[in-house]
């Protein structure tokens, strides 16, 4: 039993529940809970003229078929704008269902409750729509119509340029992906009309901003509203957009009906209903000198944004802040064009535009190298942030709306650990062994640095109930990301108390109201900060009232193993637990700690209900706010084989320098890593949404859409390093999302290298790799 436990090595807690099938999802509740059924638009771009349900009436079991003339006051409005922005100048979201435009395929037109889901999709089958087809837009090099236009200058980029005695002019795409979570969307409501209250479980991100919302769309007070993420089989994105509208149908239809109705997004509607990401197209000119030293960048691209901006501009703005990655640019521009399209709108995936900009960077500084014939490690050293330069600013607006500064990090050290890790110098005489076998393999390196944490804010709630247990709560939710573990870490170092005491709770409104929510990497900055300051709340208080018992002075005592004892003199002690008693006295006499309790020479009977001058119970509550983001960074190197013969791509080793500051636990972020890695590889190698010219995403199964398995994620092997951030107690910096960062970067350069080709976008399939090599190995 041991309390000092930030910073181990500790097994994931929710892991033996989960992997004994007793985790709770969305769709394990509401067993007898009416389903729901939509009616999605088949094509890409239409006029909706006419809903003919008549077919459908007859179908035995249905309950209800709503249209959009059937919603009432803000539920037909088009859902909110989330995060507006003064450049998206053309906002556009889409109503909960068609009025009378549809932009998307998928886009949900008609909605069908029944007493079960197969009843429900009978119904569906059974509705009739008309729709006058109007020509799409698909692709960037079709889009015209711009939602959003954004420029960022530091420095005089023209004058940069032209004074530079080199330059370069490249391309570098990346196509369209997602998140793909195992389990998609769903969403459960129940009206409890003797509470009067609005129950809705949702497979969420953000169960705090769908409680808001729903509320506010459906004219309730918010205290009529509850909203609990239950296990989530992974988000990764796409589940912070919020909210839905299925998230808005279901509880609608759950109060006016009376009735429990639960919504369940199948595999299809997931690939053509929720959101994507990743598609840009981008142009780089950039200036540097003899040594490799650049001197100016300029970066123009172009993101499809889809058919609607609900999420605003979040994704482009991430690439045109993080594009600079570790490297020190004298002169920057970076100008983007959001378009829209007739394809499924764009929310943040993991990584959330990082990928793309990793790409755009790594491969200008590869290119660099490559103009000079210098090595592609020395030009990194050559242009990186040197410690001493911390904290370092960009001189650029972040995505919160507050300046990008590098708070902390030491890029030369992580750069020479990975090129050590790799076996970057030697790797020449390895490639030369290899080539004499009739073997090409190529080695890359890609660095990026990662702004996490983002605020506003999180907060947390600590508590010791009178029988020990320590409950802890905070508003946002998890998605398989170890939180109950962590978090479970944190109290237990803050207060001193064995881990098996505390118990964690997320993503519950009812538990704790106030929350963001999980994604840009924040919940260890900013929720395990929170709850590590209402830990430090609840000691302080823990040690006052215990001072009172012990007739000590609180800087004399300190909190071990659950017991507060007077530092130096352990027999002058008391329980942790017996604290939460002696501040709460009204609960004296139901449990045997209660009664324990008498033995303390506090006034309790017959004396004041609670010690002098403190609030009832033994809790902390607290918030966490930062000033602004904070910086993680790292770098990955990869070695792979391409087949002369069928340029199929294997890699052969896989390595990875991560700083994400003090580490609450190595082993959560590695798996943590591991798991971005494993989409990193599947965004260079396997994973693409393939429209054709009408809109219709030809791979909308799992059958189609080439997420690696076990078999084609490589081996990861993994050194941390840890700057810890001076703008938050705990010293953190995210990880979420560090593994998925460079991935497209680095194997496109360890496949040029290994085939002379130059690799400019991505995904790379083996047909086109061998397309790209003049169709002959
Ligand atoms: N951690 C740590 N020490 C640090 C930093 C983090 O031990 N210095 C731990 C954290 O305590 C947490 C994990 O690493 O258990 C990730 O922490 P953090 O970087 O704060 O990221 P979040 O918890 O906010 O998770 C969000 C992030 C994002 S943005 C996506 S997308 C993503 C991801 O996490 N989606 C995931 N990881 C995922 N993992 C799973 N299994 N499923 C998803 O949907």
């Amino acid at each position: 039993m041991t309390t000092r436990v930030f910073g181990e090595r500790v097994e994931r807690r929710e892991d033996p529940r989960l992997l004994r099938g007793e985790g709770r999802y969305l769709d394990d509740l509401g067993h007898d809970a009416l389903e729901v059924a939509f009616v999605r638009s088949p094509h890409a771009h239409a006029r909706v003229l006419d809903v003919d349900v008549t077919a459908a009436l007859d179908v035995e079991g249905l309950v209800a078929i709503y249209t959009h003339e059937d919603l009432p006051g803000r539920l037909a409005d088009p859902l909110p704008l989330l995060i507006p922005h003064p450049a998206l100048t053309a906002p556009r979201t889409a109503h909960a269902l068609a009025k009378d435009l549809v932009r998307h395929v998928g886009e949900p037109v008609v909605m069908v409750v029944a007493a079960d889901r197969y009843l429900a999709e009978d119904a569906a089958d059974r509705v009739r729509v008309t729709y006058e087809v109007l020509p799409p837009v698909v692709g960037l090099d079709r889009a015209e119509e711009v939602a959003a236009h954004l420029v960022q200058e530091v420095g005089d980029v023209d004058a940069a340029l032209a004074a530079a005695p080199r330059t370069l002019e490249l391309r570098l795409d990346i196509e369209r992906s997602a998140s793909t979570p195992l389990e998609g969307r769903g969403v459960y409501a129940r009206w409890d009309a003797d509470d009067q209250r609005l129950r809705v479980y949702s497979s969420t991100q953000t169960p705090t901003s769908v409680r808001f919302a729903v509320a506010a769309i459906l004219g309730l007070p918010d205290s009529q509203v509850e909203c609990v993420a239950p296990d989530v089989g992974g988000g990764f994105g796409v589940k912070i957009m919020h909210p839905w509208p299925e998230e808005v149908l279901v509880p609608w239809a759950a109060r006016l009906l009376g009735r429990e109705v639960k919504y369940t997004e199948d595999r299809r509607e997931h690939f053509v209903a929720a959101t994507h990401e990743r598609a840009q197209e981008q142009h780089v000119r950039v200036g540097f000198d003899d040594d490799g030293r650049i001197l100016a960048l300029d970066v123009r691209f172009l993101h499809d944004h889809g058919a609607y901006t609900p999420y605003g501009i979040i994704v482009p703005i991430i690439t045109s802040t993080q594009l600079p990655g570790p490297y020190v640019l004298p002169a920057y521009r970076v100008e983007f064009s959001s378009l829209y399209t007739n394809t499924v709108p764009v929310t943040p995936y993991r990584g959330a535009g990082r990928p793309q900009a990793a790409f755009c960077m790594e491969r200008t500084v590869d290119r660099i190298a490559a103009e000079l014939g210098l090595d592609r490690a020395e030009v990194r050293r050559r242009n990186i942030v040197q410690p001493e330069q911390m904290p370092y600013d960009l001189g650029l607006t972040f995505q919160d709306g507050r300046p990008a500064i590098y708070d902390s990090g030491d890029f030369p050290a992580t750069l020479r650990m990975i090129t050590d890790l790799i076996g970057w110098d030697d790797f020449p005489r390895r490639k030369a062994e290899a080539a004499a076998e009739g073997r090409r393999i190529g080695i890359g390196l890609a660095c990026y640095v990662e702004g996490t944490g983002v605020g506003p804010y999180e907060g947390g709630h600590v508590q010791v109930e009178p029988n020990g247990r320590v409950n802890v709560s905070t508003g946002l939710s998890s998605q398989g990301q170890g939180h109950q573990t962590v978090f479970a870490q944190i109290v237990a170092t803050e207060l001193g108390v064995p881990m098996e005491d505390v118990h964690v709770v997320t993503g519950d409104t009812r538990r704790f109201g106030y929350a963001v929510g999980t994604f840009a990497s924040r919940a260890a900055v900013m929720s395990g900060n929170a709850i590590a300051l209402a830990a430090r709340e609840l000691r302080a208080k823990a040690l006052r009232i215990a001072a009172d018992a012990l007739e000590a002075s609180p800087d004399d005592l300190e909190i071990v193993e659950g017991i507060v004892r007077v530092k130096g003199s352990p027999d002058a002690a008391i329980p942790l637990r017996t604290v939460a008693v002696l501040s709460n006295p009204l609960r004296y006499s139901f449990s045997e700690e209660s009664r324990a309790a008498t033995q303390f020479s506090l006034p309790v009977r017959g004396g004041p209900p609670v010690p002098r001058g403190e609030a009832p119970g033994l809790e902390g509550r607290d918030y966490y706010s930062p000033e602004r983001s904070t910086f993680a960074n790292g770098m990955h190197a990869a070695i792979v084989e391409v087949d002369p013969e069928t340029a199929d791509v294997t890699i052969l080793r896989y390595a990875v320098v991560h700083d994400c500051g003090n580490l609450i636990n190595p082993m959560i972020v590695e798996g943590q890593i591991h798991g971005g890695v494993a989409q990193g590889v599947a965004g260079a190698l396997y994973e693409r949404m393939a429209y054709d010219e009408h809109g219709q995403l030809q791979n909308a199964s799992f059958m189609d859409f080439l997420m690696p398995y076990a078999t084609e994620v490589p081996h990861i092997e993994i050194a941390h390093l840890e700057t810890p951030s001076p703008l938050n107690p705990l010293g953190i910096k995210g990880a979420g999302e560090a593994g998925v960062i460079p991935g497209s970067a680095v194997l496109a350069a360890a496949i040029e290298d290994a085939t002379g080709v130059a690799i400019a976008r991505m995904p790379v399939s083996p047909s086109e790799l061998f397309e790209l090599q003049g169709g002959s190995a």
